[in-house]
């Protein structure tokens, strides 16, 4: 519940763009449909899906000469059920017209605007996930599963929204798993990302909740391109109670792993974490670097490492799509860690990752404080992506 309220609170901007987009698509088409939710009258003419009084006739008019006595009582019931018939319908649809009108989508309850799902508003939703950063696929593939049994209904907002988050979440559900721990010891966990997406920070948050959890743990700081990164990976050290193994600025980061194994194997340490240099994808150098620290580290634990975790920053939106691909064929990524989920209008992105690659999304970082990372929840997301009330 608290991870919902802070993961709500903080994906404020994505929910309320979808939130508000599904709202204005619905209510920009349904002027028309509103029906005065006060007079029944206005809503008892139309009730179209309903089987048109016309095809009674057939069964009301052979009623003048062959049977008259017997009959009547056996036909009324029959007919009532099949077809309705006029007279009666009368009397008791006025105070059936509201209800009716509601289980029609004639009107939503309270009134609530209503569209019918046609083609041009399915292109409008499809419009708004894409500006969502759901990416063009998985746009249409969530449209055209969310019109399937609705086309041609008067829908709410609501409906769509729930819809949508369904979904979503059914999209989601697959990918969203706990970072799995191993046997192995140490368990290596290899954590590779473009400048600045969060690797560092990440490492901390984790190293924080694996201490919290009784691990024992261990982290390298594998950046040694950059001289902050080492004091910053100390800090972060320092608040989580674990060591940090360092090198000297531009030194080979595949010895310091190597190093850094050697440690942590003769310390019996559940968990080693590597930090990376921050690498764009076109750097072939580093991408290279990467790979070597890989060779490195199996030299010691074929094995390893245990896991790869690509951490992507949830506002670069449809630029993490390609992030995947690139580190997927250079480190065997083995699963997903989103940051910046908080105050970002791109949220979004994880469907199109979730639908594209199907990669577990291990945690989700929400901020930059120690305690800022969560398990992904699907629904929760679902809900809060398209601005859902709990
Ligand atoms: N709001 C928010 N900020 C975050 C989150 N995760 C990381 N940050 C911030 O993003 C910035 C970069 O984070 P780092 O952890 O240094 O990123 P990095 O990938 O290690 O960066 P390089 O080592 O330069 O490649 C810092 O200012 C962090 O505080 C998050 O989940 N939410
Ligand atoms: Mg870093």
């Amino acid at each position: 519940m608290s991870f919902f309220k802070k993961l709500k609170d903080r994906l404020t901007k994505s929910s309320s763009k979808l939130d508000e987009g599904l709202d204005a698509i619905v209510e920009e088409g349904s002027e028309a449909d509103v029906a005065p939710d006060v007079t029944p009258e206005a809503v008892i003419p139309p009730p179209s899906p309903v089987p048109d009084p016309q095809p009674a006739p057939p069964s009301t008019e052979p009623e003048p000469q062959p049977v008259p006595p017997a009959p009547a009582p056996k036909v009324p019931p029959l007919d009532e059920g099949l077809v309705p018939q006029p007279p009666e319908a009368e009397p008791a649809a006025a105070p059936k017209a509201g209800l009716l009108g509601r289980l029609l989508g004639r009107v939503g309850p309270g009134g609530a605007p209503r569209r019918v799902l046609d083609d041009e508003m399915l292109e409008q939703l499809e419009e708004l996930l894409i500006a969502a950063d759901m990416g063009v696929d998985t746009a249409l593939r969530v449209t055209a599963n969310l019109a399937e049994g609705r086309m041609g209904r008067r829908v709410s907002s609501q409906e769509i929204k729930q819809a949508l988050a369904t979904e979503i979440a059914r999209i989601m559900e697959p990918v969203a798993r706990p970072m799995p721990l191993t046997s192995n010891r140490p368990q290596v966990v290899l954590v590779v990302g473009v400048n600045g997406s969060g690797k560092t920070t990440t490492i901390g948050k984790l190293a924080s909740q694996f201490r919290a959890a009784g691990k024992s743990v261990v982290i390298a700081a594998g950046d040694t391109f950059r001289a902050a990164a080492v004091e910053q990976l100390q800090v972060w050290g320092d608040r989580a109670g674990v060591p940090v193994m360092v090198a000297p600025q531009g030194s080979d980061p595949a010895s310091l792993a190597f190093d850094a194994m050697t440690r942590a194997e003769a310390e019996g340490a559940d968990l080693l974490l590597i930090d990376t240099a921050g690498r764009l994808q076109n750097r072939a150098d580093l991408m290279e670097e990467l790979s070597k620290i890989v060779r490195v580290i199996r030299k010691k634990d074929p094995s390893a490492p245990h896991n790869t975790l690509l951490v992507l920053d949830a506002t670069t939106g449809q630029n993490a799509l390609s992030q995947v691909e690139v580190f997927r064929k250079l480190a065997d990524v083995s699963g997903l860690v989103m940051t910046k989920l908080d105050g970002t209008a791109r949220g979004g992105v994880l469907v199109a990752l979730a639908d594209r690659f199907g990669l577990p999304i291990h945690a989700i970082g929400v901020g930059e404080q120690i305690d800022d990372l969560d398990a992904f929840d699907p629904e929760e997301f679902a809900v809060a992506l398209v601005g859902l009330e709990a």
